[in-house]
């Protein structure tokens, strides 16, 4: 039998390879895959339906990742699915896989990290699973949510000319996953010295203790805007605008001196001699919205602080970013890809 490398198809082809061998049976109501959460018709609302998995050693390292934040980011990559549908989040399931390794104290303060999240965003813990694990930690979370009908987002929606916008820095994430990196290295060789991670705290605050923007939804919902198209940024700003083109049949330009980084970020950049801007748009998990919307609707939400925009979209369907020195370079998805 034919056996084909996992590589050659990518995630995303993967996931383009399932979704033809299904057929959805209740068109009527459900729509198909291929948003960052599934859309079900409850009548007059839509509920909204997501699954994240995090894997030891792929997702998280438990060197530097206290399970607190574990608990909590695990929620709230899940509360910002179903944020990116422009809904929120009302009940979460929770499913372990645990070894012999993690003691019932290390279990509550999962669960502590789980709770404060579930305070945050206002959902209720009502269900899950729990079972061994061979392969080190794994935590699932499934989430559902709703969106009134009118205000639904999905990610085909982007026409020409709408404003591509961000609600939040990019890139510090990444760096914050290199410095822990780092000082992992440095404790191996020497446990006897001292992390130093006081300047960088805001880094690997962004990579241990994302945020859901569930804000910007409450945000829009008061300016009285639908965004034409919508995504939440986990796997790099350049992965997730090519989702939003090639699902909209539309380019984009981006501009790369609109692209918001800090300067920890910048300043951290020079320290591993890795370009900022590579950083920003394929670093990923930033966890912030990214979206588009029409420009007389952009006017209504262009004063709220977090909504940042970054280019605007395109009627043929080459995606480029505009660069400083003049000139553009083709957008290319270079972002997390997990096969
Ligand atoms: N290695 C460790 C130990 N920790 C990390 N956070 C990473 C690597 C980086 N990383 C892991 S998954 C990921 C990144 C950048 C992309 C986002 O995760 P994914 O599961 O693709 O999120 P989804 O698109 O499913 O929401």
């Amino acid at each position: 039998m034919e056996r084909t490398e996992l590589k050659t198809l990518g995630e995303f082809g993967l996931i383009d390879r399932i979704k033809t061998k299904f057929t959805n049976k209740n068109a009527e109501t459900i729509k198909g895959i291929g948003d960052d959460a599934a859309v079900i018709d409850v009548g007059d609302k839509y509920m909204l339906v997501t699954t994240d998995i995090l894997f030891e050693g792929i997702h998280f390292d438990l060197a530097y990742t206290p399970l607190r934040h574990l608990g909590y980011k695990a929620v709230a990559v899940n509360i910002s699915d179903i944020a990116a549908m422009n809904g929120l989040a009302k009940q979460i399931t929770v499913t372990i896989g645990l070894s012999n390794r993690i003691s019932v104290e290390a279990i509550d303060e999962l669960y502590e990290g789980i709770k404060y999240a579930c305070d945050d965003y206002n959902v209720d813990l009502i269900g899950g699973d729990t079972s061994s694990s061979a392969s080190g930690f794994v935590i699932s979370i499934t989430a559902t949510g709703f969106v009134d009908k009118d205000k639904i987002v999905y990610r085909n929606g982007a026409k020409p000319n709408d404003i591509l916008c961000v609600t939040g820095d990019l890139g510090a994430a990444y760096f914050g996953l290199q410095v822990l990196e780092r000082e992992k290295q440095v404790y191996l060789a020497n446990p006897n010295m001292q992390p130093e991670l006081n300047e960088k705290e805001y880094l690997v605050g962004k990579i241990l203790k994302p945020e859901a923007r569930t804000d910007i939804v409450h945000e829009l919902k008061e300016a009285g805007v639908v965004p034409t198209s919508m995504i939440d940024i986990s796997d790099g700003l350049a992965s997730e605008i090519l989702h939003i083109c090639t699902q909209s049949r539309v380019g984009a330009m981006v501009f790369e001196d609109k692209l918001p980084i800090e300067d920890i970020t910048m300043l951290t950049a020079t320290e591993f001699n890795i370009s900022p801007i590579t950083a920003a748009l394929n670093g990923g998990e930033d966890y912030q919205l990214l979206f588009t919307i029409n420009q007389a609707d952009f006017e209504k939400i262009k004063n709220i602080s977090d909504i940042l925009p970054i280019g605007y979209i395109t009627a043929d369907t080459k995606v480029e970013l505009a660069l400083n020195s003049g000139g553009t370079a083709a957008i290319k998805a270079q972002g997390w890809n997990h096969l």
